[in-house]
């Protein structure tokens, strides 16, 4: 529904405006915030931005999770600080988006009513510190794929702002492989840990890349807009070759019985997802989906009043602004 209204508004849009801002797009130039662009741009822009803000700020729920209980003093430090990190991602996310003229008040309630979404991978529980080696790792990995290419993307705020996240995102990368390298050096329990976090988040990793490109409803418009820069099979792809070698170092097995690498095509060959797992937990039936909304429904109701105060203080400001005029 949402790509047919997407592709009505965009056609309403006089041709002549149309065929310029494609020229535009085609020629590599940034579309920033006062430009004119199609309507159908903005709103695809703002459906990408602000489900990858959620994915952002929900995404800090199953690590906070291993805050407390991390083993070391330092471990604990650089689980805060990435935690931390995502937290400003979202910002810096949300901040893109209201330059398209959607607050992020707005957009928390649109998540909140269901109408906007967050990461699949995000409905999936975290059981052990070795998750938080896997997340790292894999979720991380994957997001890193994801976002390097977005930082040519072609709206200016969006590829400004994955220009940092991409730095933070590859130290997230790192501190998890590190975790994993440590804990594989250790005890047959420790070792067990490790391949069963791989196991459990091996394919919810995959399916971050989106459905395959045949069933996927936005990417052929958004990457002509340079929304995407690639489609999700491609970036699939790219991560199970470059991560598998990468599990072949830690010891670990990919648990993929179909996984073997095809000399011709020069890439492996492996199982794709399940994917009406993928889309359950869409429909919002994963493991921890309503854990997770209940968790963002309460953050929002505890900070109302923060809300109203700064409302308050505001229009206090511009009252008295107005008095002295
Ligand atoms: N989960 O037409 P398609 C992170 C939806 S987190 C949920 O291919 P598109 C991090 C899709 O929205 C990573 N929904 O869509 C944070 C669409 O439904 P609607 C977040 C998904 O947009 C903390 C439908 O399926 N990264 O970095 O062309 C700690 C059809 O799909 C998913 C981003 O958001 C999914 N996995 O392509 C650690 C990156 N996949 O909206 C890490 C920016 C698809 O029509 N986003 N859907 O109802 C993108 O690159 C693209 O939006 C996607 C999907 C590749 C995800």
């Amino acid at each position: 529904m949402y790509a047919q209204m997407i592709k009505s508004e965009a056609t309403q849009d006089d041709p002549e405006k149309l065929a310029a801002f494609q020229a535009r797009i085609d020629r590599g130039e940034k579309i920033e915030p006062k430009d004119w662009m199609p309507e159908g741009y903005r709103k695809t822009l703002i459906r990408q931005i602000g489900q990858h803000a959620h994915s952002e700020i929900v995404g800090q729920l199953p690590e906070g999770n291993w805050i407390t209980r991390a083993p070391s003093l330092e471990r604990k430090v650089n689980l805060l600080a990435k935690v931390q990190d995502e937290a400003g991602h979202g910002l810096y996310l949300y901040c893109a988006a209201e330059t398209l003229g959607v607050s992020r008040d707005a957009l928390t309630e649109m998540l909140l009513d269901g109408r906007m979404k967050y990461s699949s991978i995000f409905n999936y529980p975290t059981l052990t510190w070795a998750d938080m080696g896997a997340v790292g790792w894999l979720v991380d990995g994957a997001a890193i794929m994801n976002q390097v290419p977005l930082q040519r993307t072609s709206y200016g705020p969006y590829a400004r702002a994955m220009v940092r996240i991409c730095k933070e995102e590859s130290f997230h990368q790192r501190q998890g492989y590190h975790l994993l390298l440590k804990m594989m050096a250790g005890t047959d329990d420790q070792k067990r840990m490790c391949q069963d976090a791989l196991n459990r988040f091996w394919y919810p990793a995959l399916m971050m890349f989106g459905p395959s490109d045949k069933d996927s409803v936005h990417s052929a418009q958004s990457m002509a807009w340079k929304i995407k820069m690639n489609t999700n099979d491609e970036l699939r792809q790219k991560f199970v070759d470059e991560t598998v070698p990468q599990a072949e170092y830690l010891g670990l097995t990919v648990p993929d019985d179909g996984l073997v690498w095809n000399d011709a095509r020069g890439h492996y060959d492996f199982t794709q997802p399940d994917w009406s797992e993928f889309y359950n937990v869409l429909q919002g039936n994963g493991p921890c989906n309503a854990e997770r909304m209940a968790a963002r429904r309460k953050a929002w109701d505890d900070g109302a009043w923060v809300r109203d105060a700064m409302l308050a203080h505001g229009q206090k400001k511009a009252a008295r602004r107005k008095a002295a005029e």
